[in-house]
């Protein structure tokens, strides 16, 4: 039977298991990337791993998120992380240079390869071919260790693409419209692969806006073939050498095939406060616009920047639209300036920001109160901008720029002809923003400002678990919910003490004093719990705080791995009524847990004290109950590594 690209890829890294949909299998990680909001943490987990040089092919420490300097902590973490990628051997790229997943599908990627990240959209360089995957910074930190990654072997999701996008439609409608179909859980445990004859009509980094958003979908990554398309574009980046082709053999089985007529899409938009809430733009048209940003490693590519320039030529921003521009990378901003289009951005007033992460992760951007925000960008979560209630609204960049023409929701195709853009000919490939680490760090001294605090040390499981519900949530509980970002919290990621503080802060700002005080916890959750980001903050600072039980309906594949990695135990509810039966201050107890995991056992029985007594399923692999016991991975790594 003929492989799937998802399937070639694993088959070449594959180092323990079968790849037989669902079953444990370990992969072994060519590169790594990080960002500095995880960065900080990975590379102190790097560290506490005890080993001096990384044993990858290639590492690379981006400076994209913790941009914002309003007092010396996020100076100090640049500080910090420069100094030590260059001990460690990795590349650094800093801050300004870009946001990692487009610098990394510019500068890095290689088909064929496989990436783990510490950031969620990973999966962007999967538009270059690359099995790319988003982990939690323990996780990407192992990686660099040259340990394998482990995961369940994914379905593969074949989507089928025909025709070629009308004008004003592009690669971001197609990504909505899987959202439409499918929701912000439909590609949990899958690989999203495209094939078919539409793919060669888009670019790579088209390809790459819609691997960046499969991520939304709950997917474990997104693929593309490597084909012609993925050699021109490698030839722009000067890095033709590394391409080979790579497509799916003729008789390859998909667990299921989605068909994409891409002549038939229209503009869509994703609409307060989450990615799968999406709609046509022209159901919508009229609502009034305050705010426009066209950014983050969604959309911020030089085509999508640069035809948001062209549209502008003979046409002006509305007076009450604040209209920004974030690009995605360095090179990216240098190829819009020698093409003309920055000029043309600049004289119509947009706000050109520098390149990075900003308003997507709240740092700086917040919408005013009751106002529509419209944003290239990959999550609307509530409350992520900074703003409370807003109303944040994802789209493309034609239809980001109509409306920020017309001052409200406006179908970019009531513009017009369509804006055609090409590429300059003599793009510019300038590394100057990456620092190639020395061949011997032996020598680099580490830069370590207050900002950053040792690791928290943890215990093992106890022999029974008995803990009370401090918080009952419900579903599509995001990662955001869990530990928010935003300029007053991300720049405390390397000291979870004080970040501990935020836990769950805008559902119950007493969370932290009742873990501290009850501790040991438990949260009980609905379907799709932990959606979202990679941070492992989300898992870190609740056990920090004493959680030491997870009972939902459902996981989103990341916040689970760290949960495990952090010795949380992460148990599903049998039957999911039984979620009706808990309530908050309930004492859950699990008899003799420790022995149930180590032995194996699928089903655990919990004791809802003085009410009754239920089933939970512990989905865990063998290795996944051992980090457990151990009281998580880095003193079960410590462990083995030493012996
Ligand atoms: C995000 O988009 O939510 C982030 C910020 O990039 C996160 C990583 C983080 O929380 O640092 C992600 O997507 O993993
Ligand atoms: Fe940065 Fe936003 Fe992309 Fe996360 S989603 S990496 S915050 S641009």
């Amino acid at each position: 039977m003929g492989l799937t690209v998802t399937e070639k890829i694993i088959s070449k890294h594959l180092i323990e298991g079968e790849m037989k949909p669902r079953s444990p299998i370990a992969i072994k990680i060519d590169q790594t990337l990080t960002q500095d909001a995880t960065g900080t943490m990975a590379y102190l987990e790097f560290e506490a791993i005890g080993i001096d040089r990384v044993r990858t092919e290639l590492s690379v420490s981006y400076v994209d998120h913790n941009l914002l300097q309003s007092d010396f902590k996020n100076a100090d973490d640049h500080r910090f992380l420069q100094s030590i990628a260059a001990k460690i051997g990795a590349y650094f790229s800093k801050p300004g240079n870009g946001i990692c997943h487009q610098v990394h599908l510019e500068r890095f990627a290689v088909p064929g390869k496989t990436l783990l990240g510490s950031d969620s959209h990973t999966p962007t360089a999967g538009g270059c071919s690359m099995l790319a995957i988003g982990a939690g910074g323990l996780d990407v930190a192992m990686a660099m260790a040259g340990e394998p990654f482990y995961l369940n072997m994914p379905e593969v999701i074949g989507v089928k693409l025909t025709g070629s996008l009308p004008d004003w439609v592009s690669a971001k409608d197609v990504i909505l419209e899987l959202l439409r179909r499918l929701s912000v859980k439909g590609g949990v445990g899958k690989v999203m692969e495209y094939f078919g004859p539409g793919v060669k009509t888009l670019s790579v980094t088209d390809r790459a806006a819609i691997a960046n958003l499969g991520t939304e979908l709950g997917a474990t990554s997104t693929v593309f073939p490597s084909d012609e398309v993925t050699l021109e574009f490698l030839k722009m980046q000067k890095r033709e050498e590394c391409w080979q082709e790579i497509v799916a053999d003729s008789d390859a089985q998909y667990i299921e095939i989605i068909e994409i007529d891409l002549s038939s899409l229209e503009p869509m938009i994703a609409c307060p406060s989450s990615p799968d809430n999406v709609v046509k733009v022209k159901d919508i048209e009229g609502r009034p616009v305050h705010q426009v940003i066209i950014g983050s490693c969604a959309n911020s590519s030089y085509r999508d920047i640069a035809v948001a320039a062209k549209a502008l030529e003979d046409r002006s921003i509305h007076p009450q639209v604040s209209f920004e521009i974030n690009p995605g990378s360095k090179q990216v901003l240098e190829n819009l300036d020698v093409s003309g289009h920055l000029k043309t951005l600049i004289h119509v007033g947009a706000r050109i920001h520098q390149s990075g992460c900003l308003g997507c992760i709240g740092m700086g951007q917040a919408p005013a109160t009751n106002t529509i925000s419209l944003r290239t960008f990959t999550r609307n979560f509530p409350g992520r901008s900074g703003t409370k209630n807003d109303q944040v609204y994802l789209c493309s960049p034609e239809t980001a720029v109509a409306s920020a023409i017309t001052g409200k929701i406006t179908d970019p195709r009531t513009l017009g002809e369509a804006p055609k853009i090409s590429w300059p000919s003599d793009y510019i490939i300038n590394d100057i923003g990456i620092i190639e680490p020395p061949a011997d760090g032996s020598e680099v001294e580490i830069i370590r400002g207050p900002n950053i605090k040792p690791l928290p040390k943890f215990d093992v499981l106890p022999d029974d678990l008995i803990v009370t519900v401090i918080l009952k949530v419900e579903d599509n509980i995001t990662t955001d919910h869990i530990m928010p970002a935003g300029s007053k919290i991300l720049p405390l990621r390397s000291n979870i003490e004080a970040i501990s503080e935020y836990v769950f802060s805008a559902i119950d700002p007493e969370f932290p004093k009742k873990a501290k005080e009850n501790a040991p916890v438990a949260i009980v959750g609905g379907e799709n719990y932990g959606q979202g980001s990679s941070r492992e903050h989300a898992a870190l600072a609740p056990r920090y705080l004493g959680v030491r039980l997870k009972l939902v309906k459902s996981f989103a594949r990341i916040h689970k791995a760290n949960l495990i990695n952090f010795g949380i135990v992460p148990l599903i509810f049998a039957n999911s009524k039984d979620y009706e039966e808990i309530s908050q201050g309930d004492t859950l107890i699990i008899k003799d847990i420790k022995q149930a995991l180590l032995s194996g056992a699928k089903e655990l029985e919990v004791e809802i004290k003085d009410k009754k007594k239920i089933k939970a399923i512990c989905d865990l692999s063998e290795r996944d109950r051992k980090l457990i016991c151990a009281g998580g991975l880095l003193n079960w790594a410590k462990q083995k590594l030493s012996s």
